[in-house]
C-alpha cells in the first residue's frame, strides 16, 4: 500500500546517501575520512541527536556547488515520488553552507532548480523552510534571515533545528518576529530532546503553526490537552527517535497513545539517509511494529495534508 501523503519534516541535508556523497565528493576534490560507502554506513550508530548531528555536518563538506544542492533535491523528489509522497515541505540549514563559505545563493539557487521541475517530473509539488541552528546565536539567525530576503519569493517559512537541549525557543524571539513580518509561515522543532516547557514556549513565544517532534508532549497532561483542543499538528518521526534513542524501540514509541489522545500526528522521515527510511519506508514500519490498522494510517496521511502550509482548495484537491 502506498498511501498518497505529504511530507512535513525532512532536512534536504538528511537525505544526502553515501552513495551521491562519495560522488560529490570526488567531483568536488574532497576528501571524506572513510574509506567507502560501507565504511560510512557502518559510522551511523548514534547514542543520541548530538553524534549525529556530528556526522551530518561533517558530509556537508561535499556540497560546494547549485549542481550539488540540485543533485541532492532531485534525487530525494524521485525517491520520495517512489513512496507515494505528492508534496514536500524541504527544510535546509542555511548556516550549516555559509559557514563553509557556500552562498546562500548557491544553496536557494541549487534547490530551486530541482524544485521548479519537481510537479511535472515527479507529480510532487513543494516548499522551502529555512531552519535557524539553534545552537548559533540569536545574532547569527537574524543575519540569515537578512541574507535571505533576495530569495524570500522561494520561501514559505522558517524552522528550526539543530542541538535542541539548552537552546530554548524563546532564544529565537526577535527572528521569529521580523520572519512573521516578512509573511512568512513558522514552524520550530521542541520537544525532541528539549523538555515539554519548549513545546509550550514555540507556540506562545516563537508563534509556531505546527512543531516538529512534539514527542515529550506526553510528559505533560495539560499540554496535551491543549494541542488536541488547538488542534496544534505534530510533525513526528518515529525511525529518527530509535536512531538517536529518544525511544527505546520502535515498538515502544508513544505514536499509538498519541493517535489515541486525539493529537494530530503527522509521520515524518527527519533525515532519511541516516535513519533507515523515507516516508514509505516509515508508514511501512509503523503498520508492522505498531500495528496501526487501515484507518489510523489514513488518518496519518490526511492530517499530512491538512497540517500542509498548501493553500488553495484547488491545489488541495489535486494532490
Ligand atoms: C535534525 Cl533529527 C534532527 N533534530 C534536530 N535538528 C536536526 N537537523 C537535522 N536533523
Ligand atoms: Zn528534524
Amino acid at each position: 500500500m502506498s498511501l498518497p501523503k505529504a511530507e512535513l519534516h525532512l532536512h534536504i541535508e538528511g537525505t544526502l546517501e553515501p552513495e551521491l556523497a562519495f560522488e560529490l565528493a570526488a567531483r568536488n576534490g574532497v576528501t571524506l575520512p572513510y574509506a567507502d560507502t560501507d565504511a560510512l554506513r557502518a559510522a551511523y550508530r548514534f547514542e543520541d541527536l548530538q553524534s549525529f548531528l556530528n556526522l551530518y555536518y561533517e558530509l556537508m563538506a561535499v556540497l560546494r556547488t547549485e549542481q550539488d544542492f540540485a543533485d541532492l533535491a532531485h534525487a530525494y523528489l524521485a525517491r520520495a515520488a517512489a513512496q507515494g509522497v505528492r508534496h514536500a515541505e524541504i527544510f535546509f540549514d542555511p548556516q550549516a553552507h555559509t559557514a563553509r563559505g557556500v552562498g546562500l545563493g548557491t544553496v536557494v539557487g541549487g534547490l530551486w532548480r530541482a524544485l521548479e521541475r519537481s510537479r511535472a517530473e515527479h507529480g510532487v509539488s513543494t516548499r522551502l523552510i529555512m531552519c535557524f541552528l539553534r545552537d548559533e546565536s540569536a545574532e547569527s539567525a537574524m543575519a540569515t534571515l537578512r541574507a535571505a530576503e533576495p530569495y524570500l519569493d522561494r520561501i514559505t517559512g522558517v524552522g528550526l533545528d539543530s542541538a535542541e537541549v539548552g537552546h530554548p525557543p524563546a532564544k529565537f524571539r526577535e527572528v521569529f518576529d521580523a520572519a512573521a513580518a516578512l509573511g512568512l509561515r513558522r514552524v520550530a522543532h521542541a520537544g525532541e530532546e528539549g523538555p515539554p516547557a519548549y513545546i509550550t514556549e514555540a507556540l506562545d513565544v516563537l508563534g509556531v503553526e505546527r512543531v516538529d517532534h512534539g514527542l515529550r508532549c506526553t510528559e505533560d497532561p495539560d499540554l496535551v490537552a491543549r494541542l488536541v483542543r488547538e488542534r496544534v499538528p505534530l510533525t513526528l518521526c518515529p525511525l529518527s527517535n530509535v536512531r538517536l534513542r529518544t525511544v527505546d524501540t520502535l515498538a515502544a514509541h508513544p505514536l499509538p497513545a498519541m493517535l489515541d489522545a486525539g493529537l494530530m500526528c503527522t509521520l515524518n522521515s527527519d533525515d532519511p539517509a541516516y535513519f533507515g527510511g523515507y516516508a514509505g519506508d516509515t508508514f511501512d514500519a509503523v503498520r508492522r511494529t505498531l500495528g496501526l490498522g487501515d484507518e489510523r494510517l489514513r488518518e496519518l496521511a490526511r492530517n499530512s495534508f491538512l497540517a500542509s502550509f498548501l493553500e488553495d482548495d484547488e491545489e488541495l484537491r489535486a494532490r
